[in-house]
């Protein structure tokens, strides 16, 4: 067979049985180094988010382990975190909100944390289920001028990371939109359905700076 028939059928098949091949990142160690930077589409500007990925961490109730961190000059405008106690929380410029869900493992979940200004309504989403909601800085804009990083939170401008705070496990699949997605497109996201492209971060697009030692691989969805 020709090589390029060769591929045009592999790409084929795995169309036919809805898999999609995307890029995951594996932290194997805690260290005060390592980490990805994201670089958005748009600015962070935001009075509405959905913010997605797809973690799995065999650190369970050891230690803090940042899941998400973005940073300005002056403020963590928001940071997703695993709290010590096993609970997960967002923080926008301050005092966060924490949701008492099912911890985090070895098993890959599918993440996703929605807040709305207007409304202050924050949730969670893990494996397509919702959280109760709450109500958590209404009013409350999202900074842009900031950077996104994977791996270690910054106390300061991409800096004074902590090894003890750091993420290992495995992280992919980051999306975000400037809007709350309805509860069912998060569910068919979970389910595997490619919905509408994170306008913010597209996971299949979004350009990727890695630093130290995490390894990027391609994986079948
Ligand atoms: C942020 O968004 C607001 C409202 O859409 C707009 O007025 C403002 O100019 C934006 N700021 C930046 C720096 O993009
Ligand atoms: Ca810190």
């Amino acid at each position: 067979m020709r090589p390029l028939i060769g591929l045009f059928l592999i790409a084929v098949s795995m169309a036919l049985a809805g898999s999609v091949p995307i890029k995951t990142l594996v932290f194997s160690t805690a260290t005060s180094t390592s980490y990805v930077e994201m670089i958005p589409q748009k600015p962070l500007n935001l009075t509405a988010f959905t913010l997605c990925m797809r973690v799995a961490t065999e650190l369970s109730g050891q230690r803090e382990i940042i899941l998400f961190a973005y940073r300005t000059g002056s403020y963590d405008e928001l940071n997703v975190w695993r709290e010590l106690d096993g609970r997960l929380s967002f923080y926008l410029a301050g005092g966060g909100v924490l949701f008492k869900v099912p911890e985090l493992g070895a098993l890959i979940t599918h993440l996703c944390v929605t807040w709305d200004s207007t409304s202050g309504l924050a949730a969670l989403f893990l494996d397509g289920k919702r959280s109760l909601s709450k109500i958590y800085r209404k009013g409350h804009t999202v900074s842009p001028g900031g950077r996104v990083i994977l791996g270690q939170d910054p106390d300061s401008f991409l800096g004074s990371f902590d090894e003890q705070q750091s993420f290992v496990g495995e992280i992919s699949d980051v999306n975000m939109w400037d809007v709350v997605l309805a509860d069912n497109a998060i569910q068919g996201m979970f389910a595997g359905k490619r919905v509408a492209r994170g306008n913010v971060f597209d996971w299949e697009s979004t350009e990727l700076r890695t630093n130290g030692d995490v390894e990027v691989a391609i994986r079948e969805l």
